[in-house]
């Protein structure tokens, strides 16, 4: 059941070709294939599960073959064959949502990281790569597969994938589809026509996704040299999907809600995150499919690559400092949480039960990051220098962690054995400053509890807050090291690990004045942000363990940022945005303190009235209306976000009156949520709740949001969510649906550890229900549990107990099972 890295063996025999025919029908689509194969002896067993086989030839010659429940196995010539087969699925009774399914009538394929073989015997893995060719025949008007059109009739299609390729980047689709088209001319003078497939009515919602992908295309070519290599790129939206999107060659895939947008249905970050998802499965089309994996314990060299690219794009195409803090804040909840818990793993896991388990935060986004570090420590030229051998050496390969850094060494002549430690030890390091000032030389000491290279940017700034030693970037390759630093005329404040240099836990004491120094000074936009967060948790922490107000100079140094017009209002949103009540009980857990849920929400609420009240007077000049006619580009995106953040605070002074008038007048989807998120805050939304629903009732991305909304600013979340799934609108086996409901119950801090249990209870039972029809969702959702060692006793057993009662239940998923038996420590 397990699979280890250790174990890998490359498959028996190369694939040279291989020819697909589907024909379409809801309850039974046989699909056949003629594969050719090269010399590998006489033993070949391919993968293939729920498949019913009609019939199997090799080299024309019927053969009897019966499959098991993972595959068929079958003694073959000791030469190159040909071996035809044809098989009976059923996509309509596919609620998994892999392999050949259907949703809202359409036919769609989700493959990776396993599901080609639900569609079809084949070995499948990712490093047998081989070119396809597809036909399909159904009633429907639109038939898509991977590659180039080759022909079409009336019932039929023709696809060609030149480009060797993968079993999980295999895709279909078909239905009753319209396209939003346009066309792009590569570096290389090759013209290529864009089109995103969407149900008829959607059509007018694709021009964001449209314009995203274009910038996409011209900033692969101008930063990574990489040009599109197909005649046509397809996106297609569908509303089932279990994940965000799937970079299927020439053919990509998404969840509806990241394609369609118009100003009125999505919000500022909706937009901002489909411009990134665009661009990753772009990305994707050199760092994953042209280059592949060759077992899934690499999936980091393409996912955390890929992650990197996206958020260069987003970096260059907004704000790089914004970009850099929101990561971070993601990193930090997501990933740190994970690896601060019982499913911590490196980012090069080395077993497995179901890979689609390690689709993590610590594959995707801690994996990203260690690009991140690599080209710190390498610097700008030599990253692009090792990237282009990647793609010379590799191109067309299924390669490894140990290809990608010896590209890296051969590029840079740089040994990378300490740094390859990153990819194998799991965790977040923690590294810790101290600083003394003796005879004019400042030495930072920084110790580090590992053994890995580290490198943390470093400037220092003298006492009138000017910058006396500009950036640079410290390698810490031992436990402990002194950097000295002479001919400074004061004691500097040091601004430590700058751009959030390395993902680590940064153990550094420091007076709340140095911290109120750098809020106002550094020259460094994260650190800044980094310098007001620090200490806002400060704050936090002492008003959970002994009950401290809010003092006024961290009141003065957060007003002092939200007043400055001259600072990015994307900025002053983020600075104003309190940490959230889960970051805070990572930070007092990690400090040794169990953090009580329900005093940490009345801490921030307290914090969030303390800090209206200092703003009072200058809170309605910041909720102006922001001008100009909408525009959804990053510098308006943050003129909206800051103007709902002092909404925010201004509702806690005014019972939510001006917040009903933003409600009452909004034109666009961050107004609108922005301000019933403000009325749900102070108990004053169900009006707008009601007029939400009536406004949005039928459209499916948009209700999302109010599911979530009410679930997430509730005082007791699981009475609400077990309500709301009472609603006649609550369709659960649409994991949007599923997501919008228990991802907000278990984002709700407070309401998910209610000490009665409750929240707890209702989401295992959903999982419980949910696990047979879907369980890659489930599997997901239920990471909502791997909390429970840092809470207190009481918690901890119910938590566990329910977990427990998960793993009690017969025939429960592999997906499911081994989630709940990680996160409650069992072996098996
Ligand atoms: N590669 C896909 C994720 C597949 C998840 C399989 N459970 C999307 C992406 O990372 O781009
Ligand atoms: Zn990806």
């Amino acid at each position: 059941m397990t699979v280890h890295l250790s174990d890998y063996t490359p498959f028996s025999h190369p694939v040279e070709s291989v020819a697909l025919t589907f024909r379409l029908a809801p309850r039974a689509t046989r699909v056949q294939s003629v594969i050719r194969f090269g010399q590998g002896g006489t033993t070949l067993r391919l993968d293939g599960e729920g498949l019913t086989l009609i019939r199997a030839a090799i080299d024309g010659q019927p053969v009897d073959a019966a499959p098991d429940a993972t595959g068929l196995t079958l003694t073959v010539p000791d030469a190159p064959f040909v071996l035809e087969t044809e098989v009976e699925i059923a996509p309509e009774g596919n609620t998994a949502l892999e392999g050949l399914y259907m949703s809202n009538g359409m036919y769609c394929t989700q493959c990776e990281a396993e599901g080609f073989r639900k569609i079809t015997f084949y070995p499948d893995r990712p490093d047998v790569m081989a070119p396809f060719r597809v036909r399909i025949e159904s009633d429907m008007p639109v038939m898509l597969s991977n590659g180039n059109p080759v022909a079409q009739g009336n019932g039929w299609a023709e696809w060609d994938d030149p480009w060797p390729k993968p079993a999980y980047l295999f895709a279909l689709v078909a239905g009753e589809l319209v396209a939003h088209s346009d066309r792009f001319t590569t570096m290389n003078g090759d013209d290529v026509a864009l089109n995103i497939w969407v149900r008829p009515g959607d059509e007018d919602r694709c021009a964001y996704a449209m314009n995203s992908l274009i910038r996409s295309m011209k900033w692969d070519e101008q930063v990574y040299g990489r040009a599109y290599d197909l005649s046509v790129f397809n996106i297609v939206a569908v509303d089932d999907f279990n994940m965000g999107a799937m970079e299927n060659k020439g053919l990509n895939i998404f969840n509806s809600k990241y394609v369609l947008a118009l100003p009125e249905t999505a919000t500022d970050d909706d937009f901002a995150r489909i411009e990134a998802i665009i661009a990753h499965e772009y990305f994707h089309n050199w760092t994953g499919n042209r280059i592949t994996c060759r077992d899934w314990f690499q999936l980091c060299l393409k996912e955390g690559l890929t992650v990197y690219r996206d958020q260069q794009f987003s970096a260059d195409m907004r704000s790089a400092s914004v970009k850099r803090i929101e990561d971070v804040l993601t990193l930090r909840a997501r990933q740190f949480r994970e690896d601060a818990g019982p499913l911590a793993h490196p980012v090069r896991p080395e077993a497995y039960e179901e890979i689609n388990n390690f689709y993590t935060a610590t594959v995707y986004e801690k994996g990203a990051e260690l690009i991140g570090m690599l080209k710190l420590l390498v610097g700008d030229d030599a990253y692009r220098r090792a990237l282009d051998l990647y793609f010379e050496r590799h191109d067309g390969q299924a390669c490894t962690i140990e290809d990608w850094l010896t590209v890296f060494q051969d590029a840079t002549g740089r040994d990378l054995t300490q740094f390859k430690r990153w990819y194998s030890e799991a965790g977040t390091p923690r590294v810790s400053v101290d600083e003394t000032w003796e005879e004019g030389v400042f030495t930072l000491t920084l110790s580090q509890d590992g053994q890995k290279i580290i490198p943390v940017a470093v400037g220092l700034l003298g006492p009138d807050g000017t910058e006396v030693v500009p950036t640079q970037v410290l390698e810490l390759t031992k436990h402990r090291q002194d950097f000295r630093f002479e001919g400074l005329a004061a004691r500097p404040v040091a601004s430590v690990l700058r751009g959030f240099s390395a993902p680590v836990i940064l153990d550094r004491s420091m007076t709340a004045q140095d911290r109120a120094f750098l809020l106002a000074h550094d020259t460094d936009a994260f650190n800044r942000w980094e310098a007001g967060r620090t200490l806002a948790k400060d704050v936090m922490a002492r008003l959970v363990t002994d009950g401290a107000a809010p003092p006024a100079m961290w009141l003065d140094a957060v007003a002092a940022v939200a007043t400055d017009d001259a600072l990015d209002p994307a900025f002053r949103a983020l600075a104003l945005r309190l940490p959230a009540e889960d970051d805070m009980a990572q930070t007092l857990h990690q400090g040794g303190v169990t953090p009580d849920p329900d005093r940490i929400h009345a801490a921030r609420r307290q914090m969030a009235l303390a800090l209206a009240e200092r703003l009072r007077d200058a809170l309605p000049a910041l909720v102006a209306p922001v001008a100009g006619p909408w525009s959804p580009d990053a510098a308006q995106a943050g003129q909206r976000a800051f103007r709902m953040q002092a909404l925010g605070l201004l509702s806690r002074l005014n019972g939510g009156a001006e917040a009903q008038r933003v409600f009452d007048a909004a034109t666009n989807m961050t107004e609108e949520v922005g301000a019933l998120s403000a009325l749900l805050e102070v108990g004053a939304g169900d009006a707008a709740l009601g007029v939400f629903a009536r406004k949005w009732g039928d459209d499916r991305i948009v209700m999302d949001k109010w599911f979530s909304l009410q679930i997430l600013h509730a005082a007791d979340a699981p009475a609400v969510a077990r309500q709301l799934t009472e609603h006649p609108r609550f369709d659960w086996k649409n994991p949007n649906r599923f997501r919008a409901l228990f991802g907000a119950l278990a984002g709700n801090h407070a309401g998910f550890h209610r000490a009665d249990g409750s929240g707890y209870r209702l989401l295992a039972n959903w999982l419980i229900r949910l696990d047979p029809v879907n369980p890659q969702t489930a599997a997901r959702m239920s990471q909502a549990f791997e909390g429970w060692p840092r809470m207190d006793a009481d918690r901890q057993g119910l938590m566990r107990a329910e977990l427990e009662r998960i793993l009690a239940v017969p025939s429960l998923s592999r997906d499911l099972s081994e989630m709940a038996r990680r996160m409650a420590g069992r072996r098996k």
